[in-house]
């Protein structure tokens, strides 16, 4: 079964529940019953009420709309209030909403990308009622179950610059872009116009497209491919490095004209892959083996590369990237050989830090690091959730292979991203269109 259709299916649940029974019970997707102030707690799982000492229940709030389970999460609140009171997007409809990024050299404005093509600015305060469009691509994005307007990267050089780089999905045929825009008006908005493609990567079917990218603290540019879509990898893009598919890509975008490669990348040196695909290895991959690397990020701190790849049938993982690494898909599914039940050599493959299986989430959306102030208790811990069931967890940034995850809260929020301020302190975004941050 796609993750997908289960994520669409959900949302859809979801959106109608939230109109006419305000439940986080029957708002969770999945079939996982919430846990929460008013539930019998003999109707949950084992793994909650393993938990059962350490629940915090949700006395008090303003509603049950989640529940912490441990200690380390004691103290957790996830706001009620959205970040930005009645914020109206260009668009209008709050579930064109995706994801919301924050540049580095600027903390006063957030920057939601809305998957149709728009991304907006807003003030950064819980007054502002307001956004204007930053840019607006609508014309030129496919829009489309994963397809659209998917990632953005403020150049480290901003402030400065002007440079800001999208990864979104064009048409006829479904076609990954990776652009770069610039500013000409003090950094305001983008000018459309400006738009230089940098790469592009042919989409053989509608899933998968990853999507997300950031810079890394080497200042290269790092993107993120799915397999190509369809079910259990068809065409092999996750063990094929002369494809982009399935693969974690860095770009040296810093040069004369089009990217750089960087000269470590492991298969730096061979020609450059065209329209992701190449008669040797694609000097632009920078690590492989991935299903849909749908969000991925760089801990400020130790540097490492976080990311949560998307899975097939039974098992949702964490991995701590690194530069040559392949990260199994489609011979393992987290750290199981896949398909299920079949023999396979793990020789040579990295299986994840921390993974769940289909009883508490269905499709990971990766985090951060939180290294903010305020939260002192998750300071080192990776944080992440699940699209489908709401869940949100941590597990150290040091953790090896192999690691349990702690569960922070059920929520009932379709996390489609996490955010990180320019302060460090990390928000979800749900893709229903509410942004509510994570704070002691
Ligand atoms: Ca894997």
């Amino acid at each position: 079964m796609d993750s997908f259709v289960r994520r669409r299916m959900n949302n859809l649940l979801l959106s109608a529940l939230l109109v006419v029974i305000a439940s986080p019970a029957l708002a969770a997707g999945g079939g996982v019953p919430l846990l929460h102030a008013d539930n019998d707690i003999s109707n949950t799982s084992s793994l909650q009420r393993g938990a059962r000492n350490f629940v915090n229940y949700c006395m008090g709030c303003h509603s049950a709309k989640y529940v912490r389970y441990n200690r380390l999460a004691e103290d957790l609140q996830i706001s009620e209030d959205q970040l930005v009171n009645n914020l109206m997007f260009a668009g209008g409809k709050p579930h064109d909403r995706m994801e919301i990024a924050m540049t580095e050299a600027d903390a006063t404005r957030w920057f939601a990308l809305e998957q149709r093509g728009v991304v907006t600015v807003f003030a950064n305060n819980n007054t502002t009622a307001t956004g204007s469009t930053f840019l607006d691509i609508s014309a030129r994005v496919q829009f489309s179950g994963e397809a659209g307007l998917l990632g953005i990267a403020f150049h480290p050089d901003f402030a400065n610059n002007g440079e800001v780089f999208l990864s979104y999905t064009a048409d006829a045929p479904l076609t990954s872009r990776i652009s770069r825009f610039r500013s000409f008006d003090g950094n305001l908005t983008l000018d459309p116009n400006s738009e230089e493609i940098l790469l592009t990567v042919i989409q053989p079917r509608g899933n998968h497209n990853g999507g997300d990218i950031h810079f890394g603290p080497d200042g290269f540019l790092y993107v993120g491919f799915g397999d190509g879509g369809g079910a259990g990898d068809p065409d092999g893009n996750g063990q094929d490095m002369m494809s982009l598919l399935g693969s974690m890509v860095r770009i040296d975008v810093d040069v004369a004209a089009g990217y750089g490669i960087p000269v470590t990348n492991p298969f730096a040196g061979n020609a450059n892959c065209v329209q992701g695909f190449g008669a040797a290895s694609c000097p632009e991959i920078f690590a492989w083996g991935l299903r849909n690397p749908w969000r991925f990020s760089f801990d400020r701190t130790r540097g490492d590369l976080w990311l949560g790849d998307v899975g097939q049938s039974d098992w949702e993982e964490v991995d701590r990237v690194s530069v040559g690494g392949n990260y199994g898909w489609n011979t393992r599914e987290g750290a199981h050989c896949y398909p299920a039940g079949s023999a396979c050599s793990a020789v040579g493959l990295t299986d994840p830090i921390t993974e769940y299986g289909r009883s508490v989430g269905q499709s990971i959306t990766g985090g951060y690091v939180y290294r903010g102030l305020e939260y002192a208790d998750l300071r080192g811990y990776y944080v992440f959730g699940d699209f489908v069931s709401g869940r949100i967890w941590a597990v150290a940034a040091d953790s090896p292979i192999g690691s349990a995850s702690i569960e922070l809260a059920d929520t009932d929020h379709s996390i489609a991203a996490f955010a990180e301020g320019v302060n460090g302190e990390l928000y979800i975004v749900d893709y229903g269109g509410t942004i509510h941050k994570l704070g002691p």
